[in-house]
C-alpha cells in the first residue's frame, strides 16, 4: 500500500542557462554601415523555495522529482535582450530542511509562511556584440555565452510532523479522536490495526489557533521485538512535542496499559519519556459515572489525565485545553531529531536521470552562427575595409 504520508522527498532541481549574447549586424536599406546590434541573452529562472502554511507534509511533491526552471533567451538584433526564463518555487511546509542528497550536507530551514530562500541562480545571459564596439573594433564577431545552469540534487525533509502523537493499543480510538477534532478523515474500525500509517490532522483551537495532531499505527505489547506493526512508525512521534496516551475505558487494567505503551517506547527510544505526557481515557460513554469515579482512584497520577468520549464530544473541550497548555508551556522545546540516519532514502536510483540530465546539460559555449549570419557579418566587413 502506497502511504500518502510523505516526510522526505528527494528533488533534482536545475536552473536556467543564461541566454547568449547575439552577434548580429544592423543592416537597412540606406544603412549600410549599421554596425553591430545584437543584444544580450536573458538571465536563467531561478530555483526557490517558499514556506506555505498551507501544507502539512511534502505529499505534494512526492511525484516532483525534478524542478527544472527556464532558460534565457537568446539575445536577438536590433539590441533586443532575450527574456529571463521562468523561475520556479517549490512550495514547502514550514519546517522543512533542506540537505544536499549527494553529500548529506545540511543546506538550510524554511520555517516561516513566505519565506523564499534561493536554492538555485539562474544563469547570466552573456552580453551581445553590440556591447562590444571600441574604436579599434567597430564590428565585433564575438557576443557571450550565457552562464551555464546550475544542478542541485536535494533531500526535503519535514522537521517539525505534528505537536501531539496519539499513542495506544489497537481500537483505542486514536484515529476516532483525530477524525473528531480535526477534518483528517483516517480510517476507523472495530478490529486491530485499521491504521496501517500515519496521518495527520489539524486541530482548531480558540481564537483561530491551532496545532498538529498525529495518529499511528496502534502500539501493542513486544511491538518493540516486532509484534504487530512493530515499531517502525514511532520514527513519525520522536519529533512531536508531547505525546497523548490513550487507554479505553472499559479495559481491564487502564494504568497497567499505559506502563506497556511507556515500556514500549522506552524499547525504542528512551528520549521519548522526556516528552511531555498526557492520558486520555477514551470510549467514556461506555462507563457510568460511578465507574468513572472508581477508576480515576487508580489512574497515574504523574502526568494530566482526562476522560474523554469521541463519540458523545464528552471531555474533548478539555483535552484540547490540556493539550493546548501544555503545548504552550513548553513548545518547541525540544530540537528536532535531524540525524543524518533519520532520513530515509527512498527510490535512490538515480544515475538513468544524472545520465539524462548530463546529456542535456552540454553547454554551448562556442558560438555557431547561422550561415547568412556569417554572410552578413563577412559582408560588412568587407564594405568597411573597401571604405577605408
Ligand atoms: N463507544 C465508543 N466507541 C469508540 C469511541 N472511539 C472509538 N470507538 C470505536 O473503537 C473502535 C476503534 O476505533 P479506531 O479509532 O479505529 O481505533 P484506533 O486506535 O485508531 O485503532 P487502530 O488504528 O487499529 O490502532 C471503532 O469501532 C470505534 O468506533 C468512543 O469514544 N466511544
Ligand atoms: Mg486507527
Amino acid at each position: 500500500m502506497e502511504s500518502n504520508f510523505v516526510d522526505y522527498v528527494k528533488i533534482c532541481c536545475r536552473s536556467g542557462k543564461g541566454g547568449r549574447g547575439s552577434v548580429h549586424m544592423h543592416r537597412a536599406k540606406y544603412v549600410p554601415l549599421g554596425g553591430p546590434d545584437g543584444g544580450d541573452g536573458g538571465r536563467g529562472g531561478h530555483v526557490y523555495l517558499r514556506g506555505n502554511h498551507n501544507y502539512w507534509t511534502l505529499l505534494h511533491l512526492r511525484y516532483e522529482r525534478h524542478v527544472f526552471a527556464g532558460h534565457g533567451q537568446n539575445g536577438g538584433k536590433s539590441r533586443s535582450t532575450g527574456a529571463d526564463g521562468e523561475d520556479k518555487y517549490i512550495d514547502v511546509p514550514c519546517g522543512t530542511v533542506v540537505y544536499n542528497a549527494d553529500t548529506g550536507e545540511y543546506i538550510c530551514d524554511v520555517t516561516e509562511d513566505g519565506q523564499v530562500v534561493m536554492l538555485l541562480k539562474g544563469g547570466r545571459g552573456g552580453l551581445g556584440n553590440w556591447n562590444f564596439r571600441t574604436a579599434t573594433n567597430q564590428a565585433p564577431r564575438f557576443a557571450q555565452p550565457g552562464e551555464p545552469m546550475r544542478e542541485l540534487t536535494v533531500i526535503l525533509e519535514l522537521k517539525l510532523l505534528a505537536d501531539v502523537g496519539l499513542v495506544g493499543f489497537p481500537n483505542a480510538g486514536k484515529s476516532t479522536l483525530l477524525s473528531a477534532v480535526s477534518s483528517a478523515r483516517p480510517k476507523i474500525a472495530g478490529y486491530p490495526f485499521t491504521t496501517m500509517e500515519p496521518s495527520l490532522g489539524i486541530v482548531s483551537y480558540r481564537d483561530g489557533q491551532s496545532f498538529v495532531m498525529a495518529d499511528i499505527p496502534g502500539i501493542i505489547e513486544g511491538a518493540s521485538e516486532g509484534r504487530g506493526l512493530g515499531l517502525r512508525f514511532l520514527r513519525h512521534i520522536e519529533r512531536n512535542s508531547l505525546l497523548l496516551f490513550m487507554v479505553p475505558g472499559d479495559t481491564d487494567d487502564i494504568r497497567r496499559e499505559y506502563e506497556i505503551l511507556l515500556g514500549e517506547l522506552r524499547q525504542f527510544n528512551p528520549e521519548l519519556l522526556e516528552k511531555q505526557r498526557v492520558l486520555a481515557i477514551t470510549k467514556s460513554d461506555l462507563l457510568d459515572e460511578e465507574l468513572q469515579q472508581l477508576l480515576s482512584a487508580d489512574l497515574p497520577t504523574d502526568l494530566p489525565t482526562v476522560f474523554i468520549s469521541a463519540v458523545t464530544g464528552y471531555g474533548i473541550a478539555q483535552l484540547k485545553d490540556i493539550l493546548w497548555q501544555a503545548l504552550n508551556s513548553e513548545s518547541n522545546k525540544l530540537a528536532a531529531i535531524t540525524s543524518q540516519e533519520s532520513i530515509v532514502h527512498r527510490n535512490k536510483d538515480l544515475s538513468a536521470l544524472q545520465q539524462e540530465l548530463e546529456d542535456e546539460g552540454e553547454d554551448e559555449e562556442i558560438i555557431i552562427l547561422d550561415e547568412d549570419e556569417i554572410e552578413d557579418v563577412e559582408d560588412i566587413e568587407e564594405d568597411w575595409e573597401d571604405g577605408e
